[in-house]
């Protein structure tokens, strides 16, 4: 038994946990111990038990399965888990609004197992004579269901490029010479993958051994000289491209794509007389090669100024890299401050000291402490009192943590009445307050607008974060018209968010462009609840320069003071 078979029966184990409603901590150690002994470098079935007992995340419990697994071949425990439940009802529990609960209640009650058979049963009207179901969570369902087909198959961006770094990397140990990339929707930083693309430019012939050969490879789909395509650990599919080295520009342009881009250049390339394809730009009389192993020199050919993969999606790049007016993009490294975080206050893993070091590690000059208002009662929301103490002891901080600068703020709950959380008050005697809607999604698009727009108005509230509610693959934002925020926030001075947390990415980058050119100031976040997290704001970074936003768009590429004083709070 390999290491990928091993792991494969650790994470069901742990999905079948997770249908039995158990300890959150224990289904994620089995979950942690999959995802470590899947990049193990040696095989567990030729260790012995003391080697098995060093692996970390493994206790004694785990290793007396690892054991039982590699010698019999199956784990007791799993086989009962088994015979519990049928492991295709696992597809139902990530359907967005059911839970575990829903998934045991609709397998015992009705015996279904699988998406198809789930269809059927809410198609006929048979789910709401469950107990705590109802016509209104069939219809639910039912959304939920057609919105699952419409995404099947693309994973998070944050996601897909881990699972391509690792391979990648693997990649570059077997040829160390070669040029080996991801490119595809991945290199254009996309906030949802199809798969993984991978290009190999002056590769040997053996780099397709080293790829169908990769530890984490599931299954091989397709295997050639020149192309193959493999499953791998996670549900990810990944393809290799090979190319000749004198081909590498050419093949990365072609391969980063998007399509709407490689259409529009390659009908560029045509009315110049040219060809292009994935090996070079040729000219279409003599079929000699123009431009072919770099990007650049390929774009200057066509008379244009190299474009940046973010801004591939024929939304005007073109005509911009013609007149040479193409953005100068933001980049993480641009990103001084970060303006929303939670701590042990409220739902957040570490305490602020813990963050703001973290932060200034990360390279910031300045935080603000964001924790939620009592609307928010699950995560130990704050009411005014608590939130002015918090506040106290967080300015306190500035004094013992050097080379950082740390904000007392809040991220205030805007109630389904578009009134604050928390009294005024206690909102002007905060350095930032940041408003959201973390409740009632179900109202109507105008009693959502006017209840954002109420909370604009309020001369307190500084930034709108996340400001459509949407979660990416999971659930749609709320109704809301865009257009009204965005005329309100402008000519109110309130910031919009670009909050970074990898499955909101909110705004996106549509929205966000959308209120640049609007006049609406930008403010990317982390939303970080633990340390680790604050390195999120790479994504929303990437979301930005989609939206082709410039530092000067972006209110926390600002010095500190220059920073407060662009808050509305502080705006004459
Ligand atoms: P994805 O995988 O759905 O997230 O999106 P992409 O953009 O990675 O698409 P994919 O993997 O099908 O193809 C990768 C790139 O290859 C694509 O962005 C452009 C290029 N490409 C693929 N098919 C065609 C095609 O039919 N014509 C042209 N011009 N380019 C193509
Ligand atoms: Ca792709
Ligand atoms: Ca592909
Ligand atoms: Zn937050």
């Amino acid at each position: 038994m390999n290491n990928l078979a091993i792991a494969r029966v650790l994470a069901e184990i742990g999905d079948l946990l997770e249908i039995k409603n158990e300890n959150p901590f224990k289904i994620r150690a089995y979950r942690n111990a999959a995802e470590t002994i899947v990049h193990l470098g040696t095989q567990v079935a030729e260790m012995t038990g003391a080697e098995r007992l060093a692996i970390p995340g493994v206790g004694k419990d785990l290793a007396g399965k690892l054991g039982e697994l590699v010698e019999t071949g199956t784990v007791r425990y799993h086989q009962e888990l088994l015979a519990e439940f049928p492991p295709t009802i696992l597809d139902l529990l990530h359907l967005q609004g059911v839970g575990p609960k829903t998934v045991s209640l609709f397998y015992s009650g009705l015996g279904i197992r699988t998406l198809d058979e789930l269809r059927q049963a809410a198609g006929e009207g048979r789910l709401r004579a469950l107990k705590g179901m109802g016509a209104k969570k069939e219809a639910l369902i039912l959304k939920a269901l057609d919105e699952r087909q419409r995404v099947a198959g693309r994973r998070l961006l944050a996601e897909a490029h881990d699972a391509a770094a690792t391979l990648v990397a693997a990649l570059r140990g077997h040829a160390p010479e070669a040029s080996i990339t991801a490119v595809g929707s991945l290199r254009r930083g996309c906030e949802t993958c199809g798969d993984i693309d991978i290009l190999a430019a002056g590769a040997p012939a053996a780099i397709m051994e080293a790829f169908t050969n990769y530890q984490l490879v599931e299954r091989i789909l397709a295997r050639g000289s020149t192309k193959s395509s493999v499953l791998i650990w996670g549900g990810f599919q990944a393809d290799l491209r090979v190319v000749p080295r004198e081909s590498l520009g050419a093949a990365l342009q072609y391969f980063t794509g998007s399509k709407a881009h490689n259409i529009a250049l390659r009908d560029r390339a045509i009315q110049r007389g040219f060809k292009l394809n994935e090996y070079g730009l040729y000219r279409l009389d003599d079929e000699s090669l123009v431009a072919g192993d770099s990007e650049e020199a390929i774009y200057a050919a066509l008379g244009l100024q190299w474009i940046p993969p973010e801004l591939r999606e024929n939304r005007g790049e073109i005509a911009a890299a013609e007149h040479g007016t193409l953005p100068r993009l933001i980049a993480l490294g641009d990103l001084r401050g970060d303006l929303h975080m939670h701590t042990t206050e409220t739902d957040g893993r570490a305490d602020a000291a813990t963050m703001a070091s973290a932060a200034r590690h990360a390279g910031r000059e300045y935080i603000a402490i964001t924790d939620h208002s009592k609307a928010l009662a699950m995560a130990n929301g704050l009411d005014e009192t608590r939130a002015l103490e918090h506040a106290r002891r967080i300015r306190d901080l500035n004094g013992r943590i050097e080379g950082i600068t740390i904000l007392a703020g809040i991220e205030c709950d805007i109630r389904a009445d578009g009134s604050m959380d928390l009294a005024d008050e206690c909102l002007a005697a905060l350095d930032i307050v940041i408003a959201s809607v973390h409740g009632a999604f179900h109202q109507d698009e105008q009693t959502m607008t006017e209840r954002i727009l109420a909370a604009i108005a309020n001369p307190h509230v500084d930034v709108i974060a996340h400001p459509t509610g949407r979660l990416i693959l999971k659930r749609e934002g709320y109704r809301v018209n865009t257009a009204r925020i965005f005329a309100a926030a402008a000519a109110a001075g309130v910031a919009l968010e670009i909050n970074s947390q990898v499955d909101r990415l909110d705004l996106d980058d549509t929205l966000a462009r959308a209120a640049r050119d609007r006049g609406v100031k930008l403010i990317i976040d982390s939303d970080a609840h633990s340390p680790a997290a604050l390195g999120n704001l790479r994504w929303g970074a990437l979301t930005a320069r989609r939206a082709w936003l410039e530092p000067g768009d972006v209110l926390n590429t600002l010095p500190v003071a220059d920073f407060r004083a662009a808050l509305r709070r502080n705006r004459r």
